[in-house]
């Protein structure tokens, strides 16, 4: 009511009495929206005679120069200004021969401005002023119509949280009066409401204004920074009759708002008391994500990947998708699983579908990525994988795949991934070529009102920094959705860039169906009540308007109930669900003919690693010109050394890695903060020009002709969005090894969510795997409380490896841990194992995902080095390295079997051997801390009988590996399972199902207590690592202490 008050007041006078009054009628009418078409704009234009050429912006422009150097304009000019300055006469200005598009002589309007002033009659100030001001109340409604916009279909809300409107569109604002309502005025060039017209009446001009701005779209657009762009959506928008649908197409939006309601309508009534997320109040979303997938395919998309919240997602899946209505029925029905996998609820599971677009007769392909109940966090997942898909097909412009992002309002305008994924949408090696983002914007979260959910005047205003146009749209109002969604799809295919689509609507339930609104809204739901489903309001409207009969809506809603009722007996007739119908990521051709337990070798032959070797160390082919920093010749400089020698270092050890598998045709991917130098300025990937700016070379690219493309690419700042775009680039292509790197490792927990809710949770949710890896910086270096901890105890408390169980040993014993296991974290010591780690993601038949603790002081560390020798064929990964030094030449006098992880060992080492304890002490590396190496462990502890075991690390106790390894060695070794009893019903159970046996009892009194591990390491610990150099030291020598003593 406000906004009609509102618009009453500012079409004042007798003719803006009528319009205003007729907008109110409408809103009281018997269908809210039933509005002829609204942009056919009825009203003829002034038929001025088109003679002279001069414009207002010409006026302004002579003005303008007139006042910098009156000389510098025509006499005439001159004289017109100075006496129009001075109230006095006038003299014609010059011609100016034919006017140009869209303009027309003011001096071609003055009869109807000033009641018969004939032509070279002085034009007065008034006369430009009233044009100027015509011109900025255009500007206005531009700018600002969308805050008077009638979005909300209950008619209670101000989609912008603010009633006001802005004097800027109030006529009276610009001196106008009802008498200047009649008066003709030249249209500028940043209209089209004038269609063919160059020039209307000022009353003609608000109408138009008024229905292209502020009736059921509200638009904001005029922040985007560029012209072409603004002019592109205003002609859009204003063109009368640009939006007319056929009757055609009317019935499709019907026939589609008649499935999407039909489906919840059945589901509510089949398992009414059933969480399911309806769509109830915002049917119309089914309709607008199909007219954008469309419109799409007609601009050549095939593949689309969309992601989305809870609300509606069924019927997504149902009717966008068309995911067959059986499948999502047994989801109801409280089966078991026929595969493996811990499963999730129905309304978060993704889906994969081919087929035909009826509309368009073109082959569609679409996506909708699992999700967590984590709002927002699949944003970049769904970008990421877009992304990929775009890279693998050579779509280098995302013609071929584009992404769908739907939004709840609150959580839009709440979670911070949504801005961080948005910073994404730009960068060279992370853009999708723009998005189309739906939001549902039912005006509430849960509870929540928006007042209270958010400070920005609309939740969409996240968008604005991105420069993507926004739609605002009354959901009600069918073929108004439809036309934004026209022009959202057209923007992407012109523009490639992000556009916003906000569907104004409500939310018919409570929260999910079974929660009761009235508790906290009230007076919102009381008006719910009583507000007629959009349906029912469009069928009305179409019956009247005659473009269909009410036999023929009838029939389109029978028609669906039928189908849905033989999907539910077809559905009664399942047994069991399948997970894997849910799968959203397929790879078709990768599992199969493929042994699940077989891994390729990962070592190469010595001429590879020698050619990769030299080419990662030289420098630019074209040397003479490609001037590189001095630093950096020195490091190429030491790195051909050690190739020469046959040596890495950490840097050539994962170049190696790299380098090989791009030789094999395998994609490297490697993404994060400052990854292209390292952090740490150790692997310079991209050399620089030192004198041309953007001129670089990445020696891994130029290896072999034929190898695969090679990525290294600085990030924005963001973890979160980061990692869970990583994530999604390496769900589309198994053969790629797509690696994402923190700056420090304890940076990981600002995406902690895609490391919880995905990557480790994500095979057992939703049987999807990936075989990310993250690289993570973890060591204590006295850097203080930061930077030292990636937190490796979180990673190892999510591995889901039964701490009790021994595995059957055999010679599959690694890879079947490998197989079972919900990811794999490591921390290598030597290049040689990285290289080998790496390698092995690929060799494996399947994919996991692998966290490896990485170095920093070892780097550089003269020791941590390794020979071809362990890269060359025939050798592997090596879950546990032993100690090959005189400990192990006398085993039985060793007194102390030391076992630890990453960094420490160095240090552990090298007191030891200061101290002259080499015989005494062994010391053993676990490489691969999870799935614990048993088998390998168990080994290592038989071969020293009268050692003392102990786990040492430089972590606290309360963190690092100590709390993981801890059960593991007892298990390893007591063997406390039958270890030649393959474990009852497979991995799975062994994960959810049986329980773990108690641990046996000595069986006699003759028999050895078994042995223990003890503890070496820093004591319990709120932080991580002290802030003090001093204290480091002191705790560094205190554990070295600890570890020596005999
Ligand atoms: C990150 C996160 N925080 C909190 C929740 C709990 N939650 C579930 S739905 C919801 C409200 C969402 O509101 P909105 O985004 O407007 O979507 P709607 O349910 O209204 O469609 C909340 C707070 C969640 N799922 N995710
Ligand atoms: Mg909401």
């Amino acid at each position: 009511m406000h906004r009609a008050r509102t618009i009453f007041k500012t079409l004042t006078g007798p003719q803006g009495q009528k319009l205003g009054a007729w907008l109110l009628a409408r809103k009281n009418g018997p269908s809210v929206l039933c509005v002829a078409p609204l942009r056919e704009y009825t009203t003829p234009a002034a038929s001025e005679p088109f003679l002279n050429g001069s414009s207002t912006s010409y006026v302004e422009d002579m003005y303008n120069a007139w006042l910098a150097d009156p000389s510098s304009v025509h006499a005439s000019w001159d004289s017109y200004f100075r006496n129009s300055q001075g109230g006095g006469g006038y003299q014609a200005p010059p011609s100016l021969g034919l006017p140009g598009r869209n303009e027309v002589a003011i001096s071609s309007l003055l009869p109807s401005l000033s009641g018969g002033v004939s032509l070279g009659a002085p034009v007065s100030d008034k006369v430009i002023d009233d044009h100027l001001a015509v011109q900025a109340i255009i500007r206005s409604y531009q700018i600002r119509g969308h805050h008077i916009a009638k979005l909300d279909p209950l008619e209670i809300n101000s989609a912008d949280l603010d009633d006001k409107t802005p004097p800027e569109l109030l006529y009276s604002h610009y001196n106008f009066e009802e008498t200047d309502m009649d008066r003709t005025f030249k249209l500028p060039s940043t209209t089209f409401i004038g269609g063919k017209d160059k020039a209307l009446p000022l009353r003609e001009i608000l109408r138009r204004l008024e229905l292209t701005y502020c009736r059921h779209i509200g638009v904001e657009f005029m922040f985007i920074n560029s012209l072409e762009q603004c002019n592109w959506i205003r002609q859009r928008l204003e063109t009368p009759g640009i939006m007319n649908p056929t009757n055609e197409q009317k019935r499709l939006i019907l026939a589609r708002l008649t499935r999407a309601a039909g489906f919840e309508s059945f589901l509510a009534r089949k398992w009414s008391s059933e969480k399911r997320f309806g769509l109830e109040g915002c049917e119309i979303l089914i309709p607008a994500m199909k007219q954008v997938i469309d419109r799409s395919t007609e601009f050549g998309v095939e593949s689309i990947v969309m992601g989305m919240p809870h609300r509606g997602r069924l019927n997504v899946l149902a009717n966008v998708c068309r995911k067959p209505l059986s499948q999502i029925f047994t989801q109801f029905a409280g089966l078991e699983a026929a595969d493996d996998g811990s499963g999730d609820v129905k309304y978060h599971l993704g889906t994969y579908i081919e087929r035909l677009n009826r509309v368009t007769n073109k082959n569609i392909r679409l996506a909708v990525v699992a999700n967590p109940s984590h709002l927002e966090a699949a944003d970049p997942i769904v970008q990421g994988k877009t992304r990929a898909e775009q890279f693998y097909r050579g779509d280098g412009e995302g013609k071929k795949v584009m992404s769908i992002l739907l939004h709840g309002d609150a959580a839009f305008a709440g979670q911070g991934i949504v801005y961080e994924t948005m910073h994404l949408s730009d960068l060279p090696d992370y853009t999708t070529h723009g998005t189309v983002h739906i939001v549902v914007n039912n005006q509430i979260g849960f509870t929540t009102d928006p007042r209270h959910s958010r400070s920005s005047p609309y939740c969409t205003d996240v968008a604005r920094v991105v420069n993507a146009p926004i739609f605002h749209v009354n959901s009600d109002d069918p073929e108004s959705v439809m036309h934004v969604c026209n022009i959202a799809a057209e923007w992407r295919a012109t523009f490639h860039k992000d556009v916003v689509i906000d569907l104004v609507c409500y939310r018919r339930n409570g929260h999910n169906e079974i929660d009761e609104p009235m508790f906290t809204q009230p007076l919102m739901y009381r008006k719910i009540k009583k507000t007629k489903p959009a349906l029912e309001k469009y069928s009305e409207q179409l019956i009247a308007e005659g473009a269909v009969t009410p036999e023929e809506v009838k029939d389109v809603k029978d028609k669906y109930e039928k189908i849905c009722e033989e999907a539910l007996e077809k559905a009664r007739e399942e047994t069991h669900i399948k997970y894997k119908d849910w799968l959203d990521s397929p790879w078709s051709g990768f599992f199969e003919g493929k042994d699940p337990l077989k891994a390729s070798p990962t070592g190469v032959i010595e001429d590879t690693l020698v050619h990769i070797g030299k080419r990662f160390s030289s420098p630019p082919p074209n040397a003479a010109e490609f001037v590189i920093h001095k630093g950096v010749e020195r490091i190429l400089k030491a790195r051909m050394e050690m190739v020469e020698n046959r040596m890495t270092d950490w840097a050539l050890g994962e170049a190696m890695a790299f380098g090989s598998l791009l030789k094999e045709g395998i994609h490297v991917r490697l993404s994060g903060q400052d990854v292209e130098r390292g952090t740490f300025s150790h692997r310079h990937h991209v050399l620089h020009h030192q004198n041309v700016d953007k001129a670089t070379y990445r020696p891994l690219c130029n290896l072999y002709p034929d190898q695969a493309p090679y990525t290294v690419c600085n990030s924005s700042l963001s973890e979160f969005g980061v990692l869970g775009f990583e994530l999604g680039f390496s769900m589309t292509n198994p053969n790629a090894l797509v690696i994402w790197e923190a700056q420090f490792g304890d940076f990981n927990n600002t995406a902690q969510c895609i490391i919880d809710q995905f990557i480790s949770s994500g095979q057992a949710k939703w049987v999807r795997q990936s075989g990310l890896v993250m690289l993570l910086p973890h060591a204590l270096e006295g850097m203080g409380p930061e930077h030292s901890s990636a937190r490796l105890e979180r990673f190892l408390q999510m591995s889901s490896d039964d701490p009790d169980y021994f595995p059957p040993e055999s010679d599959e014993f690694a890879v079947r841990q490998l197989h079972d296991i919900n990811w794999i974290v490591a921390n290598c010591t030597t290049p040689a194992n990285l290289f080998h780690i790496l390698r092995r993601q690929i060799a494996l038949p399947f994919r996991k995902p692998l966290i490896i603790m990485t170095p920093k002081s070892l780097l550089r560390h003269p020791e941590a080095r390794s020979s071809f020798d362990d890269m060359k064929e025939g050798t592997e990964f090596k879950r546990v390295i032993v100690d090959a030094g005189e400990s192990a030449a006398n085993p039985d006098g060793v007194k102390k079997l030391l076992f630890c992880s990453g960094k420490v060992y160095y240090d552990l080492k090298k007191a030891r051997d200061e101290r002259g304890l080499s015989k005494d002490i062994s010391i053993a590396r676990v490489e691969q801390i999870s799935p614990f190496p048993y088998d390998l462990v168990k080994a290592e502890c038989a071969k020293y009988p009268n050692a003392k075991i102990f786990w040492a690390q430089e972590e606290h106790k309360n963190q690092g590996a100590w709390t993981y390894v801890q059960p593991r060695f007892y298990t390893a070794l007591t063997g406390s399972r039958d270890v030649n009893q393959p474990q009852k019903g497979g991995w799975f159970s062994s994960l959810f199902g049986s329980k773990p046996e108690p641990k046996p009892e000595p069986k006699s009194e003759t028999e050895p207590e078994p042995r223990e591990i003890g503890y070496i390491g820093r004591p319990t610990a709120a932080s991580p690592a002290t802030g003090s150099k001093a204290q480091h030291l002191k705790e560094v020598a205190s554990l070295l202490d600890d570890a020596t003593h005999l």
